[in-house]
Parts: C-alpha cells; sequence; structure tokens
C-alpha cells in the first residue's frame, strides 16, 4: 500500500518494496506484543504513536532538521557522547540493529558467525532498509568489541564512517586516552557541523542529556514496586524509543507517564498480580524490534522489573557532573562518566558484577535471565562470572543465547518456562 511518506523515502534511496514489507511485518509484531497487553498505561499511547511514525514522522523531523542546515549524526554504543553532538547543534540517533531483515545480504560480506547485531546494522544498510541510516551525515563507531571494530571497516565502504578508540581498561593511562578521544570527536563534530562547541552550548547539552536520564532513573524506580505498575517491555520499549526521539519532548513525556505511574503506585494497582516472580534481565541490548526474549518471559508467568543493559540501567546510571565551569571542565566530567560504563568489552570488569548484584537485590529479584547474543564472546565469557556472583547472594541465574530469528522461540519458551516454575 503506498504511502504518503514514499516520496521521502526514496529520496533517501530506500527499497520500497522490501521497506514496506518490514514495515508490515514491524507492526504485526508490535500489535501481538504490545497493543494485546492488558491495563496498560495511558501515558504509553505516546510511545505507541512513536513507533507507529518511527520512519515516517521522525524521519521527516530528521529530514527538516538538515535542510535548516543540522547534522544528523548516527550511533551504534552508548560510548558516543551525545552531549558534544548536540552542543555542536546536531542531532543523535542510536541506530536500532534489532532486526533479522537483511541479514542474507550481511552474510555475503560478513562471516556467518558474526553477532546480529552487527549483521543487522550491515544489512539494513547494504538491503536499503533504513532511513535513519539513510540520514546520517555521519556514523560514529567505537572500538568496542573485535566484531564491531572491523565491521566498521567495512561498512565504512558504504557510509560516511568515524570510529572512536575505547579503552579496554581503566587505568589512568586509559582515562587520558578517552579524553583524547573525546577531543577528537570533538573536533571531528564540529567540522561536520561547521559549528564550534562553546562552554555553554555544553553545559546546556550536559544538562538536556542528564535531563533525559533522571527521567529514565524516575521510571526505573517507580516500576520496583510491588505489585509491578508497569510491564518489563513497556520499559524496554521507553528505553528503546530514548535512542532516536528529540531528547526534550522524550523527557516531557516520560514524565507525564511516571506522573501516572506514581498514581497506580500509589493506589496499589500491578500489571500483574504481586505473587508473578520478579525478573531481572542482564547482558547485550536489545534494540527495536529486538522484543522477543520479553516477550517470551512476561508471557511464560514471570514480570520484568530490570534491564542491566545498554537500552537499560547501563546508560542511564551515571550522570555527567554538571558544576564544571569551563570547557575543559565538562570535558573532563563527560571523560569520567563515560569512563564509568561496565561493558563486558573492559577488563577487568569487576563493576558490572557488583552492579548486578546491587541491582538484583534492590530489585529484590527471584532470578536474573542473562542475555546473550549468539557469537557475542564478552558478553558470553562474562555469563559465567554474573552467574557465580549471583549464586553467592541466592539468586538462581538462567543463561540465554540467542538471536533474532523466530525460529528457537518454542525452545526458549520451554526453558523459561522452567526457570520459572523452579523460583516460583
Ligand atoms: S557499551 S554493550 S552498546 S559495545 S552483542 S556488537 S558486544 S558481539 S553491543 Fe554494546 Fe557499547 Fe558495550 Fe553497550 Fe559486540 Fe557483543 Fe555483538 Fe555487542
Amino acid at each position: 500500500m503506498a504511502s504518503s511518506y514514499d516520496e521521502m523515502w526514496e529520496k533517501l534511496n530506500l527499497d520500497l518494496g522490501a521497506h514496506g514489507g518490514l514495515l508490515e511485518v514491524l507492526g504485526k509484531f508490535y500489535g501481538d506484543i504490545y497493543l494485546s497487553q492488558a491495563g496498560r498505561l495511558r501515558g504509553m499511547e505516546y510511545l505507541d504513536f512513536v513507533l507507529s511514525e518511527v520512519h515516517g514522522l521522525r524521519i521527516r523531523e530528521l529530514q527538516e532538521a538538515r535542510a535548516a542546515g543540522r547534522k544528523v549524526i548516527g550511533t551504534f554504543c552508548v560510548f558516543v557522547p551525545e552531549e558534544i553532538v548536540l552542543a555542536a547543534d546536531a542531532v543523535q540517533v542510536g541506530l536500532c540493529a534489532g532486526a533479522e531483515a537483511g541479514k542474507d545480504a550481511a552474510e555475503k560480506i560478513l562471516p556467518r558467525n558474526t553477532c546480529a547485531l552487527i549483521k543487522s546494522f550491515v544489512g539494513f544498510k547494504l538491503s536499503r532498509l533504513c532511513p535513519y541510516i539513510e540520514s546520517c551525515d555521519l556514523v560514529v563507531g567505537e572500538t568496542t568489541c573485535d566484531g564491531k571494530k572491523k565491521a566498521y571497516e567495512i561498512f565504512s565502504d558504504y557510509a560516511p564512517v568515524y570510529v572512536m578508540e575505547v579503552p579496554q581498561m581503566k587505568q589512568a593511562c586509559d582515562r587520558d586516552l578517552w579524553r583524547a578521544e573525546v577531543l577528537r570527536l570533538k573536533g571531528r563534530i564540529e567540522e561536520v557541523t561547521g559549528r564550534t562547541v562553546t562552554p555553554d552550548k555544553l553545559r546546556e547539552a550536559i544538562r538536556v542529556v542528564n535531563e533525559r536520564r533522571k527521567v529514565l532513573q524516575r521510571l526505573n524506580r517507580l516500576r520496583a514496586a510491588s505489585p509491578v505498575p508497569i510491564s518489563g517491555r513497556d520499559v524496554l520499549l521507553v528505553n528503546q524509543v530514548s535512542f532516536y526521539d528529540d531528547p526534550v519532548r522524550f523527557t516531557a513525556s516520560i514524565s507525564n507517564l511516571c506522573d501516572e505511574l506514581e498514581e497506580r503506585v500509589r493506589s496499589g494497582e500491578g500489571i500483574v498480580p504481586k505473587d508473578v516472580p520478579r525478573l531481572m534481565l542482564s547482558g547485550c541490548p536489545m534494540a527495536v524490534p529486538n522484543w522477543k526474549l520479553p516477550y517470551i518471559i512476561e508471557s511464560s508467568g514471570a514480570v520484568i522489573v530490570g534491564e542491566e543493559s545498554c537500552i537499560g540501567t547501563r546508560s542511564t546510571r551515571d550522570l555527567v557532573a554538571e558544576d564544571g565551569e569551563t570547557l575543559d571542565e565538562m570535558i573532563d566530567a563527560i571523560v569520567n562518566r563515560y569512563m564509568r560504563i561496565d561493558c563486558a568489552c573492559f577488563t577487568p570488569n569487576r563493576e558490572r558484577l557488583d552492579n548486578i548484584v546491587a541491582m538484583a537485590e534492590d530489585l529484590k529479584v527471584k532470578g536474573v535471565v542473562h542475555y546473550g547474543l549468539t557469537f557475542c564472546q564478552p558478553y558470553a565469557m562474562e555469563a559465567f562470572k554474573v552467574e557465580k556472583a549471583l549464586k553467592k547472594v541466592g539468586v538462581p541465574m538462567l543463561s540465554i543465547e540467542t538471536d533474532y530469528s523466530m525460529e528457537d522461540v518454542e525452545q526458549l519458551k520451554t526453558r523459561v518456562e522452567a526457570f520459572v516454575e523452579m523460583i516460583r
């Protein structure tokens, strides 16, 4: 069916036929997983609207921003400091990489044993399916895991790519390296946008991004109530949308959602009965529209109350200190905040274990589901340590490795149901 956005998508060089097919599948999937839930908060209508317009209205806004002289910067990792991008009056979008479409094309130029996230972003580009990638003036990659690092070399044949070097350890010399990298990024962003990052602009950008983190922290505090007032699926969606919506509008909308949630908590209303086992997810990021595992968990008699993930608390836990006055002080504050990210690409990575245990205890979960994308070595390796750390505090863990295909849904459901039964 023709869409009013066809002309815009054509200009972006999308494959209209394949793209239409993708939107159709996405719409169906969304209806089954999200709209079918009973007792959803009114505030989720905003998220439903954003999702229904994910390749429409938001893309139009990006085109309008570009026409007005602003640049669009795409990212794949929470290490890219959005503060710098916003301070140069550019728009940052998290490129999703959460769908299987495009996998066949990706496997022609990438090894098959590459994680689904990497195949997804390469496949989306090669198959001309993603209007976000096509709207980017620059894609900022990073040297986190080996797969991503090498994939950016290949990706740069198809899109303008800039790569930040992320250290692998957290010693003083690593911090120095990271500081130099943040400054190098600032230089490149200034070059691409033709704007200078001034102290005033950076201060405001730090505030805007912190406000978004704070509203997500508030959401996480509220959802921890018992009975649980909002589904894990819905909170995951909020986190996913935070990566590409306008930050100020998003913060205001989620603040309204939190007000409603607060009411619900006050009245003791839950999305599920009090005795439904509370679970926490931990591990690899789940990008839009990767809702498979949360859906399986929540349709197996459990409810998710936290995500220890980059599309979750890892990207919202820490704020950038707002007391810097000079540009140098603000850069230092940014460097310090980003160096606290506990991605499995770091070694050693004790903080992540401590953070997981603290989160599991705070949220009073009955168990943790560790989620690793197949072929993701950093998270697969750490899963063993996570299990051991949780065992010490008496929290059982189920380790799941999967990708974006639907082939293993039944098998995963059986394993999750058995786990839920065991912890009940
Ligand atoms: S800070 S988690 S967003 S790197 S799943 S591509 S690690 S093989 S996504 Fe990540 Fe930044 Fe770390 Fe977060 Fe590689 Fe693993 Fe694939 Fe991964």
